[in-house]
């Protein structure tokens, strides 16, 4: 571990406590120490589930038509959670928040793990399987009776116990909005210290997010992030390391989480 990893440890906890606004952005690398992979490499989910395209199966007319290809990748992914934990950067954002110093997770992730973790204000841009919704009547189910009728029987689509209804995550579908981008613009906006973490902020509108912020930025990312949304010269401290030692790092200073 370099001295200059030691360094940026420091003046990120300096940053944290001199912030009353904090604001993460989180991306797919947050969770990949959890052992989520990313969908397409040859590990991927869609790799898995034998997904050739993508389009086809997370897009509505052809869901309502058959549902039965999104279930196939969608019970492996509702498989793989089960067996998950959120990681230490998850429960360190989480604690912040608690702390009352963090107001708001934006993440792409639709993974859910920062609701695990205990974050209570998070904007799940592309939508996520914390709540799923019946395409019939609307009826909203939760995260664990959706994930129980789900896996109940793998030869049956679930349906909605009131109206018969094929359930649907609220996982925003290609073609579909992006959701709470006001929210997300104005929290950005109102905050002194922005993370962006394990994000290669490529995806837009979310790539175009940090640069809304008016103070602090913290980037952290192994590999570069593009800057084309974020040009460099806006970003207060750089960090190319694993997210959960560079945050084990800070909370060293800060002490918020047990190890
Ligand atoms: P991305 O474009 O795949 O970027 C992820 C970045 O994280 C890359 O630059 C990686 O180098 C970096 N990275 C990976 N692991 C680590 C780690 N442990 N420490 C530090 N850096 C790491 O992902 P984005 O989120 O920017 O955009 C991609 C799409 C795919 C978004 O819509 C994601 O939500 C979606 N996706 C979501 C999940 C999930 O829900 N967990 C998983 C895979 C893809
Ligand atoms: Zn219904």
């Amino acid at each position: 571990m370099t001295s200059d990893i030691q360094t940026a440890a420091a003046t990120c906890a300096d940053y944290i406590r001199q912030a009353q606004n904090i604001v993460l952005l989180s991306g797919a690398g947050l969770s990949t120490a959890a052992g989520i992979p990313d969908f397409r490499g040859p590990h991927g989910l869609y790799t898995k589930a034998r997904i050739k395209n993508p389009e086809l199966i997370f897009d509505l007319d052809v869901f309502d038509e058959d549902p039965a290809p999104f279930y196939e990748f969608h019970r492996e992914f509702l498989k793989m959670l089960d067996r998950l934990e959120p990681t230490y950067a998850h429960r360190f954002f989480a604690a912040l928040e608690k702390e009352g110093k963090l107001k708001a997770v934006i993440t792409q992730n639709i993974d859910s793990l920062h609701h695990r973790a205990g974050s209570q204000t998070v904007y799940e841009i592309h939508g996520g399987i914390w709540n799923t919704f019946c395409r019939g009547c609307g009826m909203k189910y939760d995260h664990d009776k959706a994930t129980e009728l789900t896996l109940a029987d793998e030869s049956k689509i679930p349906v909605c116990e009131s109206c018969g209804g094929v359930l649907k995550p609220d996982i925003v579908f290609f073609g579909e909005p992006v959701k709470f981008l006001m929210e997300s613009q104005d929290v950005i906006r109102q905050s002194d210290l922005l993370f962006v973490v394990g994000s290669s902020l490529t995806v837009t509108p979310a790539a175009m997010l940090p640069n809304l912020a008016r103070g602090r930025i913290v980037v952290i990312n192994k590999g570069p992030t593009s800057p084309y949304f974020l040009p460099p010269s806006r970003i207060d401290l750089f960090v190319d390391s694993y997210i959960d030692d560079f945050i084990a790092l800070v909370d060293k200073h800060l002490d918020l989480l047990e190890d």
